[in-house]
């Protein structure tokens, strides 16, 4: 029953199994993955598609045509999809004060190229989202970054790359995804909400929405759950990245559930009955402890956790205890508009309601709380 097939639309990015584990202490403790191993291995643990930064193509082999092929042999042999990819404008020094934002108008140009090439090849695979995480776009020290500037720069590169997108007719939107700090000491667009309101400045907005990953807004201290349930009231949900982190620390990246389960389980639960119908996509680092074989253990940890908490999600929704529960803590009465149809201001004013024998209603909401932990917890 926790076994996943394609149709349950896992992904798992190439630099996730693929990390060697290398920290800012330590070196790696992994060998480099072929990405073609990475394909055949996990198509056999029944996922749907792999997503790439370009630089991730080149692990083991670095002609870049030569690498392309050696892929898209995988992919035709396996059937994997590939929904989602991803520029690398983190890992060369030359991006050490960011790509879009770099105070270096060389380095945007640069970013920008190197953005271009990938989107062409993103395109022939058949990618429909491009995610932009921005790790760079930064800065340590306020006098070192002027922020107003920098924000019209990364407006600018995505008003040119939707632009690009579109002349090109590529099938394709950017999603961004938001992160408070790590490598940077403060990150530009840090949350879901600031990102949120930043697509509203660009061109083409309508072809630029959000990949928010579990970890990064739990670093920031925010609910995800929250996160998630705004970005899919405002249409922009385009793409997730699943793991796992325990509150606000250095972004840690475990394995979905494997962090703040009781805040997975809600997640899960608001996927699957809010009709987000994107890949489940996967961002995660095996434990820098764990060997070769271990890694594939973990990426099957990922799946058959979300299906166990999708399992226990369902039950939840069925049980008429909860059903009960969540009409005595008045949930469904959100849902019914303030005023009723045709209703006035004027017919509110003449409303005699009494606050003091209101305040005296509670709303139970410890039960409906105690019923989640205990579908969660397997009792129920
Ligand atoms: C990097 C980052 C992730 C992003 C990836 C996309 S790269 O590993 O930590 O959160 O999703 O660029
Ligand atoms: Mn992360
Ligand atoms: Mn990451
Ligand atoms: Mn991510």
């Amino acid at each position: 029953a926790y076994t996943p097939t394609p149709q349950d639309r896992f992904t798992f990015g190439l630099w996730t199994v693929g990390w060697s584990a290398r920290d800012p202490f330590g070196d790696a403790t992994r060998a480099a993955l072929d990405p073609v191993e990475t394909v055949h291995r996990l198509a056999e643990l029944g996922a749907y598609g792999v997503t790439f930064h370009d630089d991730d193509l080149l692990a083991v082999e670095p002609d870049r045509d030569k690498a392309v092929e050696r892929f898209k042999g995988a992919l035709a042999e396996t059937g994997l999809k590939v929904p989602m990819a991803t520029t690398n404008l983190f890992t060369h020094p030359v991006f050490k004060d960011g790509a879009f934002t770099s105070n270096d108008r060389d380095v945007r140009r640069h970013a920008l190229r190197k953005v271009m090439r990938n989107l062409d090849l993103a395109a022939e695979l058949g990618a429909t989202t491009y995610v932009c995480w921005g790790g760079r776009e930064g800065a340590e020290s306020d006098a070192a970054k002027d922020v107003k500037a920098a924000l019209a720069r990364y407006k600018e590169a995505l008003d040119l790359l939707t632009s690009y997108v579109i002349d090109k007719g590529y099938d394709i939107r950017f999603a961004l995804e938001p992160k408070p700090n790590e490598p940077r000491g403060d990150i530009l667009l840090p949350t879901i909400g600031h990102a949120l309101a930043f697509i509203n400045e660009l061109e083409h907005p309508e072809r630029v929405g959000l990949n928010p990953e579990v970890g990064h807004e739990q670093m920031a201290g925010l609910n995800f759950v929250h996160g998630i349930a705004q970005a899919l009231w405002h249409g922009k949900l385009f793409h997730i990245d699943l793991n796992g982190q325990h509150g606000p620390k250095y972004d840690q990246d475990l394995i979905f559930g494997h962090g703040d389960v009781k805040s997975a389980f809600f997640l899960v639960d608001l996927l699957e009955n809010e009709g987000y119908d994107g890949p489940r996509h996967f961002d995660y680092k095996p434990l820098r402890t764990d060997d070769a074989a271990d890694v594939w253990e973990s990426a099957a940890a990922n799946m058959r956790t979300y299906l166990i908490l999708k399992e226990k999600a369902k039950a939840f929704r069925a049980d008429p205890e909860v059903a009960e529960a969540l009409a005595a803590s008045r949930v469904g009465e959100l849902a019914q508009p303030t005023l009723a149809p045709g209703e006035t201001l004027e017919d509110l004013a003449r409303d005699d309601f009494d606050p003091d024998a209101a305040a005296e209603r509670g709303f139970h909401f410890t039960r409906l709380s105690q019923l989640a932990l205990e579908h969660l917890l397997g009792v129920r």
